[in-house]
């Protein structure tokens, strides 16, 4: 039997907050003790993780003095030392002070926009001092309830500008920051701006530094839309954007559940890890979860292993589907290749425009090719399941 123990290659990561979630909701309180940014590294070193990110405000909390930082910086450096911990990506909570309780960046108010550019330059500081290369930026606030109340397309330049200001900060300061748009559709906001991972891949191109940024992609936030995770990942990829990704679970049409990867779409999960492992996916696998609020913190404990766990069995059921003689078998009757028609449909011109034209294709025929997608998503299935 295999271990399945996280690989070093695959760069597991969590979020401080994830660790540290101390189990409340919009009904209830905390059912677990606050614990200390060393505390979390204590765990996810002993659960093996690869590091850890965090939030400006996870690691310094915002009304600490100078001296408290530096202590607090001081002992988290040691406890990342001690277990073997980086930290691949930083990031702003710009979600959770009152202040942006209408938006960061969108914000109506000119002083707001400009207190969020700035307070993101400092935690762009402080995720650099850790070696942070990845800044994540996830507009938690950035929407509204009412569209009498914010212009959605200011708010789509307004969030433009302030991420060109940052890219040019960045390049200025050499940190070699490559910036990753996390989506999500609603919540907090009863609409969040940028609702879909598609919403942030078109955006980037009117950037001022296109090269620069990419996506950060949530399970759980596609799904709660009722979309499929799998498609939008794909097309990050397929467009070289898909700088780190947060992985998680969530049913559809659910709040913002974010439990533990695999533990409830389990095809779902297959498909999202041998599209990753397919495709050589080489940034960080975030898992962007928490545990359940019944949990204490051994419990927690099980919940990092079991994420990573999890992927890694997935991993292998990945290159057991790949390996598997039927199934290829299949693959290969389903993809009716033509290399003549291939070579005239892949670059127009007149000629093959006009071949196109004469050439002999009868839809009653092509309609009788054999798919037999249920024989091959039942062998899915059983690589799933563990019979094959
Ligand atoms: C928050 C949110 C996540 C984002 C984090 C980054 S914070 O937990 O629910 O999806 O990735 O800001
Ligand atoms: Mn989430
Ligand atoms: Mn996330």
């Amino acid at each position: 039997m295999p271990a399945y123990d996280p690989d070093p290659k695959m760069k597991f990561t969590f979020g401080l907050w994830t660790i540290a979630n101390p189990g409340r909701d919009p009904f209830g309180g905390p059912t677990r003790e606050t614990i200390s940014p060393v505390d979390v590294a204590n765990i996810l070193g002993e659960a093996g993780a690869y590091g850890i990110n965090f939030h400006d405000n996870d690691l310094i909390p915002i009304d600490a003095s100078p001296a408290q930082a530096d202590t607090i910086k001081k002992d988290f450096k040691k406890a990342l030392k001690q277990n073997g911990l980086v930290v691949p990506m930083a990031t702003t909570n710009l979600f959770s002070d009152p202040v942006f309780k209408d938006g960061a960046f969108t914000s109506n108010n000119a002083k707001i926009r400009a207190y969020a550019i700035q307070k993101t330059m400092r935690a762009m500081d402080l995720g650099a001092e850790f070696g942070a290369k990845i800044y994540v930026f996830w507009g938690g606030r950035e929407g509204a309830e009412s569209d009498a109340t914010k212009n959605p397309i200011d708010a789509i330049k307004r969030f433009r500008e302030a991420i060109n200001f940052l890219c040019n900060y960045s390049i200025e300061q050499k940190y070699g920051y490559k910036f990753a748009f996390e989506a999500k559709p609603n919540e907090p906001r009863g609409h969040i701006y940028f609702a879909v991972t598609g919403s942030y891949l078109a955006l980037i191109p009117t950037l001022d530094y296109p090269d620069m940024c990419g996506v950060n992609p949530e399970f759980a936030h596609e799904t709660m839309a009722g979309l499929n995770f799998v498609h939008h990942v794909a097309q990050a990829l397929e467009m070289k954007k898909l700088f780190h990704i947060d992985l998680n679970d969530q049913e559809m049409g659910r709040y913002d559940q974010d439990f533990r990867f695999g533990s409830v779409s389990y095809k779902a999960a297959f498909h999202l890890v041998k599209l990753l492992e397919d495709y050589n996916y080489n940034g960080p696998r975030h898992f962007d979860s928490h545990a359940y609020r019944q949990s204490d913190y051994q419990d927690v404990k099980e919940f990092a292993k079991g994420s990573m766990r999890t992927y890694m069995i997935l991993k292998e059921k990945a290159a057991k589907w790949n390996a598997d003689k039927e199934i290829q078998a299949l693959r290969n009757e389903i993809n009716l290749g033509d290399p003549n028609l291939e070579k005239l449909t892949k670059k127009y011109n007149s000629g093959n425009a006009k071949k196109l034209l004469e050439a002999p294709l009868d839809r009653t025929d092509l309609a009788n090719a054999r798919l037999p997608y249920e024989r091959l998503d039942q062998l899915t299935a059983e690589v799933i399941l563990g019979t094959r």
